[in-house]
């Protein structure tokens, strides 16, 4: 009887452990399609809108859009592959993809060759085309960081996004990211000037895209742009953080942007050092992401590529550009990998 009983303990504790999905170890499957039943990013949100200090749908509910970013496209041009593009979305739940294009850094848009500039203009065509096709979001980045202030190559900035904002008018899944990390002793007045010239252009040609501003100190002056906004409809402010290095101070500054009503968008960051390497520091990335969880603030992970460096997604042991598996990814990969997955299962 004894043995009966425990015979049948072990049979009932075997039998929940197989049957609840939530012991089992799930290996690289598809994202569960039910919700999502085949509804892409775009078809469940529609044309962006920001109202008061939310992104929101086309039917004015807020949306928070996660997503991950390319490394420089001049540096891992590879990526931007509608294979892995798809592999984003389908496997790892991705809504939003952003296109770092570096100003000066390698190849940058001002600093490279014609064709450099032709070769990059050409890649975001590439990258919007298979994000209409796939229905996700993109977010065209002028990835200023060594030219620390946005007004520097101001001109090129404005025919490119003059171009840009032509090109892409009728696409409702296009947002521009005009200055990545303005730093050094670049003031918030200054980017203001920058960032109203781009906006005066991009809205000739587009009255509605969402327009991301990049803020002062590499995008952690949040606060300091809440005390004196841009004026016009769909602007959104940057905040980045990396979470080993920035921890409870830099919240405070995101949380104090929030409270103002900033319509903040974090169009970066990281779970190593501000490096882009070094330690990772998963319990503050953790408090992190739960904080912009709580306001819905939208994010986007740098970097996909499979650099040496803490901070790229993929091992740098990996070649493969697309139809990645787990065991592909890096340490930071596989921590946000999870968490993408994890919020949608
Ligand atoms: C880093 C890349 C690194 C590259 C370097 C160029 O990870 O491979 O050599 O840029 O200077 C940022 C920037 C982003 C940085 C990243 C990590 O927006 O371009 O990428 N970072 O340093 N801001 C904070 C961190």
């Amino acid at each position: 009887m004894h043995f009966l009983k425990k015979i049948s303990i072990f049979l009932l504790a075997a039998f929940l452990f197989l049957t609840m999905p939530a012991f089992r170890l799930q290996p690289f499957q598809p994202m569960q399609q039910t919700t999502a039943a085949a509804k892409t990013p775009l078809e469940r949100y529609g044309r962006l809108n920001v109202s008061g200090s939310s992104l929101v749908d086309s039917s004015g509910n807020p949306v928070q859009l996660k997503g991950i970013s390319t490394h420089g496209l001049s540096w891992y041009p590879q990526y931007v592959n509608k294979k892995a593009f798809q592999t984003l979305r389908d496997q790892w739940g991705i809504e939003v993809i952003r296109l770092a294009m570096y100003t000066a850094e390698y190849n940058g848009y001002c600093t490279g060759s014609a064709k450099n500039r032709n070769e990059l203009k050409a890649l975001i065509d590439k990258a919007v085309q298979y994000c209409d096709q796939l229905g996700l979001y993109v977010i065209i980045d002028w990835h200023i960081l060594s030219d620390s202030n946005p007004n520097i190559y101001k001109k090129q900035a404005a025919s490119f996004f003059k171009s840009m904002a032509k090109k892409y008018a009728g696409h409702k899944n296009v947002l521009y990211e005009i200055c990545n990390e303005p730093n050094g002793d670049t003031t918030w007045n200054q980017v203001k000037s920058y960032a109203q010239t781009m906006i005066r252009t991009i809205r000739r040609q587009d009255p509605h895209a969402i327009i991301i501003t990049g803020t002062p100190t590499w995008c952690q002056d949040a606060d300091i742009a809440a005390a004196s906004p841009l004026k016009g409809s769909n602007l959104m402010y940057a905040f980045h953080f990396y979470a080993s290095t920035h921890t409870d101070d830099y919240r405070k500054k995101l949380q104090s942007a929030i409270d103002s009503g900033l319509p903040v968008f974090v169009s970066e960051f990281g779970i190593c050092e501000a490096s882009g390497s070094g330690t990772i520091n998963k319990a503050e990335a953790s408090r992190w992401i739960r904080l912009l969880d709580k306001h819905q603030v939208s994010y986007v992970a740098w970097n996909l590529s499979n650099k040496d460096e803490a901070s790229a997604l993929l091992k740098s042991s990996c070649t493969k550009t697309s139809g990645w598996k787990r065991s592909d990814l890096s340490e930071t990969g596989t921590w946000i990998y999870d968490m993408l997955r994890k919020r949608r299962l």
